[in-house]
């Protein structure tokens, strides 16, 4: 293990806002002999935590705020105190028309501000559109004409610097430790500084760079990721009509050395990805063409399983149609911008004289969306396939893949993710 860090400029950190990022990333401060103070809007959030709790699943999350708390190195609270380092982990969701929200991270600035005496380091975490740093940092030094960015006019200095999250849900508290991470500064020092704090308990490499390269270089790996699944689901689109299996298509185009095509589903779902890439296109509308149509292709992809169910479906009078998962991805339980509960939602609004047989193994109630429609029901996996003329797998759950495939037949399957190839 190399050297921990532990510099002056750690003493206290405010991590604002204890959701899926920031509590984890409190804690593993914490569990690093960093004094660490959490700060959430909600009641609920702030008392977990100050009972050693933990809000949300995330494995091994609930060991680090237990032990951080009962060592007295975390503790949570509404009010932002003074702090050496600040770190900023609120949303950062998208209004009408795909502009980036900062109104959290605004509010977050704001409750800031009067707390500064000069010398903190302030930290943008949330994922940002370029230049979201640079707005933090004139919000700042426009209600406090007496600090100033660089010493200049000798008036104190405050840091600002940009250090995205990479973590995968699921796998946080791993990943925080062994991602590489990148550190955009507004200045170099404050690059330096926020290095410093994440040596703490970072053990992969630290890549220092500007504030809006930072911003873009987390915008441009959830891209990437898109665009390439965007081209997976137009490829799917092309070989239905050319009548061939889009799955062995790419596993065969794959064997080449240099291509890395990802996997084609019923459209791409989670606050990050089918968010992220929204910010480039809304900040440069014009030149984000790849990036906007991605967005689309993997948007559209959704109607093009509708219209299978459809065709499917218009040859019984009464249907019944299974559709199996509900998630955003394989083996979770989080339903966010899921395209799979969203297909489900429309089959029961589209098919009102069908039965719709909703599973989820990983949840035990039918989720809001779709509480209320008579003709929708949770089932197990095994009661809705043997009761379905159709079924329809938008999600590859582990219990999905290991099925008894005697219960398809004669059933009609649309397996959006080739699990039952
Ligand atoms: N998906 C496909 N085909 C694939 C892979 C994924 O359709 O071949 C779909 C999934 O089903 C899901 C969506 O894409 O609906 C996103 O899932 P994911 O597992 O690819 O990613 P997320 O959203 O859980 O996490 C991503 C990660 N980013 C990258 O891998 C570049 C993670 O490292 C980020 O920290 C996270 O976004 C974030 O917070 O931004």
């Amino acid at each position: 293990m190399k050297p921990r860090g532990h510099h002056v400029n750690t003493k206290t950190v405010a991590v604002i806002g204890l959701g899926y990022i920031g509590l984890p990333t409190a804690a593993i401060l914490a569990s690093n002999g960093v004094r660490v103070i959490g700060v959430d809007v909600s009641d609920r959030h702030v008392d977990a935590v100050n009972r050693g709790e933990v809000p949300f699943v995330e494995p091994d999350l609930a060991t680090h705020v237990a032990g951080g708390v009962s060592q007295g190195m975390l503790s949570a609270q509404k009010d932002t105190p003074h702090a050496n380092t600040y770190i900023v982990a609120v949303p950062t969701p998208f209004k009408d028309g795909y502009a980036a929200d900062l109104s959290y991270i605004d509010a977050a600035t704001d409750a800031i501000i009067p707390q500064l005496r000069g010398g903190e380091l302030i930290i943008l975490e949330s994922t940002s559109p370029p230049g979201a740093t640079q707005h933090l940092a004139d919000r700042v030094l426009a209600a406090r004409p007496d600090l100033s960015l660089d010493g200049s006019g000798e008036r104190p200095v405050v840091h600002f610097a940009h250090c995205p999250e990479r973590v995968l849900p699921g796998r946080v508290m791993i990943e925080l430790v062994t991602n590489d991470r990148i550190i955009g500064g507004l200045t170099v020092e404050a690059a330096e500084r926020a290095r410093d704090l994440y040596e703490v308990f970072c053990d992969a490499e630290l890549h220092l760079t500007d504030a809006t390269t930072a911003e873009m270089a987390k915008l441009t790996e959830n891209s990437f990721r898109d665009v390439n699944i965007a081209f997976a689901n137009e490829l799917s689109v092309i070989a239905d009509k050319l009548g061939i299996d889009v799955f062995e298509l790419i596993e065969l185009s794959n064997k080449h050395p240099r291509v890395n095509i990802l996997q084609p589903g019923p459209g791409v779902g989670g606050h990050c990805i089918a968010v992220d890439p929204w910010f480039i296109v809304s900040a440069v509308p014009d030149e984000a063409r790849l990036i906007r149509t991605a967005r689309e292709v993997n948007d559209h992809k959704p109607e093009v399983v509708l219209a299978k169910v459809k065709e499917r479906a218009d040859r019984f009078k009464e249907p019944v149609i299974a559709a199996l998962g509900l998630a955003f991805k394989p083996d979770i339980d989080d339903l966010r911008e899921s395209p799979a509960l969203g297909i489900t939602k429309q089959l029961a609004e589209r098919h009102p004289d069908a039965h719709i047989l909703a599973v989820e193994p990983n949840i035990d109630e039918l989720p809001g969306v779709l509480v209320g429609q008579a003709h929708v029901s949770l089932e197990s996996t095994e009661d809705a396939i043997k009761r379905a003329d159709i079924v329809v797998l938008l999600v590859d759950h582990r219990e999905f893949k290991h099925l008894d495939r005697s219960l398809l037949a004669e059933k009609a399957v649309i397996d959006t993710r080739g699990v039952w190839r």
